[in-house]
């Protein structure tokens, strides 16, 4: 995690994150702060701590407690909860509000279709109706999807027709027309950010790219003898998250609200994010990888790739992190994480390069392939 300044200067806003524990949500909390925001989060009741990535973030806390003087403090809310939405948008009083909140996974959205339709569609409704109501002048972000596009044949702009493919991709065009209805009938400043894939080391663990590198992780410290995947021809468009939440920021400080997709214009198999991860620790994925038909979906989107001219040309955005580097940005931190929890590493390790972890991966490669060779 990154450290964070105790001393801060405001610059006179506030912006309110959903979903700020999240991966982005995590991102954007410390990017608005070093720009001088006080930040409020909302988060949700868990029987279990639900704030890990945003724990570091507690120092404000020891210096002044939850007061409006405060750079960040969470409160509790729900996007089912209209009450608590209210409450929250009441007592904060934001200049910019970022949605970020939402039932994110695309395969568990056919499992439960009403909830991520509730959350996902009717909780956008809920906070744009609230800032209506309450004639609040704030600034509204809609994390929109890649996933809306579906089957719409690849490079996907903000022209592109949108067909899309699970009951996730159908909650997120809904808040996206959403968001659109209540900027043009309302004149409410709401935009929609249509992001691409944006993974980090900070990605659910249950998310393609980092059930790979952390999958592999375990593979090299003992702790796994395999990985199990699905549909391995799909292709995404997979960017660095961490300067994602740029563009969100962006995208806010533009005089009229607008709809912009953000990518790396660069479209990759989930064979191709395999295949690189393992090839980094000189281990061939066939030997460790089983494909399995629970992990296929109902309905697959085959091809995301961005064509983010349009953020390029208007917000002056563009991605630094391709590809490759990220894929070593995530394996190096899942394997540093993993040598971590089974004693592999010392403790004045704890603060290296990425090529550190990766060349003690490549150390940890070489026993696993001795092993095999005598079995
Ligand atoms: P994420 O890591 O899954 O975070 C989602 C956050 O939303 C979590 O903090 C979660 O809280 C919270 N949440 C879920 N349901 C909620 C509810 N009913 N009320 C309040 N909070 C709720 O997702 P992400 O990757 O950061 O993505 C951020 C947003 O961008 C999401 O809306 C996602 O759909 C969208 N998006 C993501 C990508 C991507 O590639 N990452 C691409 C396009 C769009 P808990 O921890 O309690 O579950
Ligand atoms: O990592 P994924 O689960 O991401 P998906 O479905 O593209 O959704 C993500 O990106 C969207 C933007 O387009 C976001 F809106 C959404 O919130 C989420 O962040 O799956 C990527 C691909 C899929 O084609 C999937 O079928 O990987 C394939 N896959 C193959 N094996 C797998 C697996 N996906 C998962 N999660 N787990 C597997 O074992």
């Amino acid at each position: 995690m990154e450290t964070i300044q105790k001393d801060f200067e405001w610059n006179g806003k506030v912006a309110l994150i959903t979903g700020i524990g999240g991966q982005d949500g995590s991102y954007l909390a410390e990017f608005l702060l070093s720009k001088g925001y006080k930040v409020r989060g909302m988060i949700r009741r868990s029987s279990y701590p639900n704030t890990k990535r945003i724990d570091h973030l507690d120092i404000y806390d020891d210096v002044y407690g939850k007061t409006p003087e405060s750079p960040f403090y969470l409160l509790y809310g729900d996007l089912s909860d209209s009450t608590s939405i209210r409450n929250i948008l009441e007592e904060v009083q934001p200049d910019e509000v970022y949605n970020l909140a939402s039932q994110s996974h695309v395969s568990v959205s056919f499992n439960s279709p009403e909830s991520t339709l509730n959350f996902n569609a009717i909780g956008p409704l809920r906070i744009l109706e609230a800032i209506r109501n309450m004639k609040l002048s704030c600034k509204y972000y809609q994390a929109s999807s890649s996933e809306m596009y579906g089957i719409s044949p690849p490079p996907q702009n903000e022209e592109t027709p949108m067909i899309p493919q699970s009951p996730y991709g159908i909650s997120k065009l809904a808040a996206f027309h959403l968001t659109r209805m209540y900027r043009n009938a309302y004149g409410l400043y709401a935009t929609n950010g249509i992001l691409f894939n944006h993974e980090s080391p900070r990605r659910g663990v249950n998310f393609v790219t980092r059930k790979i590198t952390r999958g592999l992780a375990y593979i090299l410290t003992g702790r796994k003898e395999k990985l199990s995947l699905g549909n391995l021809d799909a292709k995404r468009d997979w960017g660095y998250a961490k300067e994602y939440v740029e563009a969100m920021w962006l995208m806010l400080q533009q005089d009229k609200p607008d709809d912009y997709v953000i990518g790396t214009k660069e479209s990759h198999t989930v064979k191709e994010f395999v295949e690189e991860a393992f090839n980094l620790v000189n281990l061939n994925w066939k030997d460790f990888v089983e494909i399995l038909d629970r992990y296929k979906r109902p309905a697959e989107v085959p091809t995301l790739l961005a064509d983010s001219s349009k953020a390029e040309r208007v917000l002056g955005w563009k991605p630094k992190t391709k590809f490759k580097d990220l894929v070593k940005i995530m394996v190096a931190a899942d394997l540093k994480e993993a040598m971590q929890e089974t004693g592999y590493l010392h403790v004045n390790d704890m603060n290296m390069p990425d090529d550190f972890y990766i060349e003690k991966g490549k150390e940890l490669a070489k026993g696993i392939k001795l092993k095999r060779k005598r079995i």
